[in-house]
């Protein structure tokens, strides 16, 4: 029998399920290295703890890690229900509101280990968040392609510690269209595959953003999020708004560190900007995460879905 500690806890809406004890041992190697091992020797784990009946399919999963760096207070893995994820801004927002409950860090600056790079996690005396994230960049802009009997479809490509493709939303960001906005995405996505079209570093494109005006006039636009398991996310994800920054300065849009308030489908907001160093451009994205539940998770051996339910 499997014994999993987890904190769960949600950013702007979006679930963060951190593993505090209970995992397989990857080694002291560099977060991506460990990553490769989690997703070769390991992977019944994860549809464990982030599937059905234990989790859900909007769960997305942090495995806790001990750094290869001193300087830095902890390593992150994220995973969702269908993979991996390089960077996750939500997740680290969670993952700074869970160390707080847990006592395990004060207020202030901390650096965070990633798959994709060291991440800047600062805990305010709010309880809020800022993430300093990793380089993000426009690969390329205005990339038409045609998608089945929509039509041309005109985007950007862009890296925020994800591959995302951005474009206009196709009917109101409302709860009520999920069901059309996921369908849209979901033929973006499949275009793009199909259509070879690929992140700069020949990575999927497995993020779709879709944008409107928002619903309230304190912020500057609304999202929906296709995440790569067909779930949606309720956060204005942290990767995303670091995407949809990058495009903005280089079309002129937006300053370095003026505040960008990117609104999300639930209408839950992150506040982004944008610093520029060597030429590179470093998004800050801050929310707030509550936590919802401190427990452990059982697998026991004669479960026949003690590692999840997996198609
Ligand atoms: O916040 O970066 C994010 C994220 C990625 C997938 C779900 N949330």
């Amino acid at each position: 029998m499997r014994r999993i500690h987890v904190i769960d806890s949600h950013t702007g809406g979006e679930p963060t399920r951190v593993i505090i004890s209970g995992a397989p041992d990857l080694g002291d190697s560099a977060m991506a290295t460990r990553l490769e091992c989690f997703r070769a020797h390991h992977d019944r784990f994860r549809s464990a703890v982030v599937n059905e009946p234990r989790g859900s399919n909007a769960m997305v999963g942090a495995l806790l890690c001990k750094p290869v760096d001193p300087t830095c207070t902890a390593g992150v893995i994220f995973f969702n229900n269908v993979g991996y994820l390089g960077m996750c801004g939500h997740g680290i927002i969670g993952l700074g509101a869970t160390l707080a409950y847990l006592n395990r860090i004060v207020p202030g600056q901390h650096r965070i280990e990633t798959p994709v790079g060291v991440v800047g996690m600062e805990l305010h005396s709010t309880g809020e968040v800022t993430v300093s994230n990793v380089p993000s960049y426009r690969a390329s802009k205005a990339v038409t392609v045609h998608v089945g009997n929509l039509g041309p479809v005109t985007g950007d490509v862009a890296w925020g510690g994800n591959w995302f493709f951005l474009t206009d939303a196709p009917c109101e960001l409302e709860l009520k269209n999920l069901e059309e906005l996921t369908d849209y995405t979901s033929r973006v996505r499949r275009a793009l595959t199909e259509n070879g079209i690929k992140g700069s570093d020949g990575g999927e494109i497995d993020h779709i953003e879709v944008f409107s005006t928002p619903k309230d006039p304190a912020n500057d636009s609304r999202n929906f999020v296709l995440c790569p398991g067909k779930e949606y996310d309720r956060s204005p994800c942290g990767t995303g708004t670091s995407a949809k920054l990058a495009c903005l300065f280089d079309d002129g849009k937006l300053a370095e560190g003026e505040v960008w308030r990117q609104e999300s489908i639930i209408s839950t907001v992150f506040e982004g900007s944008i610093r520029v160093q060597d030429g590179k451009l470093y998004p800050r994205v801050k929310g707030s995460a509550f936590v919802s539940a401190d427990s452990v998770l059982v697998c026991q051996e004669n479960d026949p879905f003690r590692w999840g339910i997996r198609g």
